[in-house]
């Protein structure tokens, strides 16, 4: 019998701006691999997002490639996934700029990760870095995505996705599906283990408070030892106790226990044994990663392959969505 139920539509991005950290891991990746099961996934490494930062060429090569292997060794399955590279597939340019003209300057000033990001790098804050977020969109609407797993980071950036899908959708008919953030209940914002207020970031300068996918299990274990705690000395999340609650949450999502089952583990025992634990769990949920890493990226012939596979199979999806988006706006064909 024909299967009639028609799986929905789940894609993300990640930028290869650097080496893939345990944040963009617990935040969005491990979610990529287990909505493989019910959904038709779709995932691309978004390389054009990364040039909105200046890169170094040859470095930017290396770290597109990295990237892709450190996603595939995390469990991407290319059977089942496309898993394709965005600059591969030139409907993404093409409908970012058709999307330019229906989002307004005002809209994107109001984002956060802009106004972060331009105080960040503000010798450059070029019109790329600012319209960032219809890249984006144009990424989710050229799949007619239904749900889109990412971090807390990137809430904003959906819900200004959604307005501008409603917008063309107002004006034209119903072109695109307006598509839902998936955003994790434990570990969508892993914070730097430096610095617990700012955010685990690839881009981070200092290395010690961000824990990188391919770290060897002694660079993990060094990197929670010196994590930044407290002197209260007692394991409970509480406000004020960044240092410790971003632990918290890293051992919550990485053992799946909830935070009084920790608070009741660590009972009486010093931040020394906790940190100990946390390092040794992540060391432990990252080894396998490593290990297939290690494997792909040996073959590079076999990454190839891979990708352009399903940069055609992207192309073809995302060409029908584009094709109609044209139609629709006046352009002939
Ligand atoms: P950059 O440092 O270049 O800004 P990034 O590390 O912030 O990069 P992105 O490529 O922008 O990572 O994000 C990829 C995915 O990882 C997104 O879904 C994002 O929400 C998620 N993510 C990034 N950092 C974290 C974090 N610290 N905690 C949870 N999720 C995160
Ligand atoms: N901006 C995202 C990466 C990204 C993305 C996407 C995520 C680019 N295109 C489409 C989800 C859907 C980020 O994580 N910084």
């Amino acid at each position: 019998m024909e299967n009639t139920e028609k799986k929905q539509v789940v894609f993300s991005a990640i930028q290869p701006s650097g080496t893939i950290t345990l944040g963009n891991y617990l935040g969005a990746v491990r979610n990529w691999v287990t909505m493989q099961e019910e959904y038709n996934c779709i995932y691309a490494l978004a390389d054009l997002h990364t040039i909105t930062v200046r890169q170094n060429p040859a470095q930017m090569r290396r770290n597109i490639l990295d990237a892709y292997a450190s996603i595939m060794a995390c469990g991407i399955d290319v059977e089942k996934s496309i898993f394709f590279i965005q600059s591969h597939v030139h409907t993404h340019a093409e409908i970012a700029w058709i999307l330019n003209c229906y989002t307004q300057f005002g809209e994107l000033g109001r984002m956060t990760q802009f106004k972060d990001k331009s105080a960040k790098h503000a010798d450059n804050i070029n019109a790329g870095l600012f319209t960032y977020p219809v890249l984006m969109a144009g990424d989710i609407l050229l799949y007619q995505a239904d749900k889109v797993p990412v971090g807390a980071d990137q809430k904003q950036h959906i819900e200004l996705t959604c307005d501008v899908a409603r917008r063309f959708n107002g004006l034209y008919g119903d072109v695109f599906k307006i598509p839902e953030g998936f955003i994790p209940q434990n570990g969508a914002r892993v914070m730097s283990l430096q610095n617990p207020l700012n955010k685990m970031s690839k881009s981070d300068e200092n290395v010690n408070g961000c824990v990188h996918l391919l770290d060897p299990p002694e660079v993990i274990m060094r990197k929670f030892k010196r994590a930044v705690t407290d002197s209260d000395a007692c394991v409970r999340y509480a406000e004020g106790k960044d240092g410790v609650n971003n632990l918290m949450t890293i051992y919550g999502a990485v053992t799946g226990k909830s935070f009084e089952q920790i608070e009741a583990e660590f009972a009486g025992k010093g931040y020394g044994d906790f940190k100990a634990a946390v390092g040794e769990a992540v060391v432990e949920e990252l080894r396998p990663i490593r290990e297939r890493y290690e494997q792909l990226i040996k073959d590079k012939a076999y990454l190839e392959e891979c990708y352009r596979k399903a940069d055609e199979t992207a192309l073809k999806i995302s060409s029908r969505t584009l094709g109609k988006v044209m139609k629709k706006v006046g352009f002939i064909r």
